[in-house]
């Protein structure tokens, strides 16, 4: 290992437990193992706001908060007048499945050379747990005592249908194996997307569940080139309902290699 230090003084205050710390550490191992490749005055992390944006305070790099679901775009720019940057944008699922979401589809489609890592706990979470286009049907939230009115969205399902050229799914409980998606993502030329399984403990523990469902896409001999296979695997968990009898693939759906926004611009 490299020595990397990248804590920081700022007190850490999200809940004892949360799928936040998972995330937080992968991408900590995922640096310091990627910064024999990668200067680390070379990354620019941004967040939206919610709990899962704090994580820029707690991370030793360039950083900002961006305005609510607004990380992505920021990025965007910034990497189309520095090529040398690495860019990857912490998000929430209220944060960029809602009031991003239109920035999420563009950055897919037109193959933004970003990485986007979702802390998809299906929860507003800083807010105290309403609803998110993540949140299954039977998701109780205060503004929802009787759960949502509507079904949650598939954001892979979208992200492949939008254009990503790097899809994947991730889960807080399984640090070296996300610390593996992220280094790929990182790597990965173009466009790239974790959405990573994150309980909060507090609002929404799927922790029991998530560990018991969830199964591993390169070791079901899933290969990520073949688009509609990756179609295929990310509908074989619809987020509606945590059922009993659910199958969750975490690992790369698909990845291919196209132009990217930058150099097309
Ligand atoms: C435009 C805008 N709308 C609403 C809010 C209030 N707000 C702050 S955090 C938050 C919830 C964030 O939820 P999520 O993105 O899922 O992140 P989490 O807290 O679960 O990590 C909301 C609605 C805001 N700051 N700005
Ligand atoms: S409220 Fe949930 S997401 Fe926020 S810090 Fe606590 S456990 Fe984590």
């Amino acid at each position: 290992m490299s020595g990397v230090n990248l804590k920081t003084y700022a007190e850490n205050t999200w809940c004892p437990g949360c799928g936040n710390f998972g995330i937080l550490r992968a991408f900590e191992m995922a640096v310091e193992e990627l910064s024999s490749e990668i200067p680390l005055e070379n990354f620019v992390i941004a967040s939206g706001i919610g709990c899962h944006g704090k994580i820029v305070d707690y991370i030793n790099l360039n950083s900002f908060y961006s305005i609510h679901g607004r990380a992505l775009n920021n990025l965007e720019g910034m990497r189309l007048i520095n090529d040398k940057l690495v860019c990857v944008g912490f998000v929430g699922d209220g944060d960029i499945y809602a009031e991003g979401i239109s920035h999420l589809i563009f950055a897919a489609k037109r193959n933004a050379n970003l990485t986007a890592i979702v802390h998809d706990n299906r929860s507003y979470s800083l807010t105290t747990g309403q609803f998110t286009p993540t949140s299954p049907s039977h998701f109780k939230g205060k503004s929802t005592p009787e759960g949502p009115p509507e079904d949650p969205m598939n954001p892979v399902l979208l992200m492949l249908s939008a254009g990503a050229t790097f899809v994947a799914r991730g889960f807080a409980g399984d640090i070296p194996h996300l610390k593996e998606l992220i280094k790929a993502a990182i790597k990965h030329k173009g466009f790239s997307f974790i959405d990573v399984l994150q309980p909060c403990v507090t609002f929404y523990n799927t922790f029991a569940y998530y560990r018991k469902h969830c199964y591993k896409l390169e070791e079901a001999g899933h290969d990520p080139t073949d688009f509609n296979a990756a179609v295929e695997r990310a509908r074989e968990w619809d987020y509606s309902a945590d059922t009993e009898d659910a199958r969750i693939p975490i690992g790369i759906f698909y990845q291919v290699e196209k132009p990217t926004y930058e150099e097309r611009v």
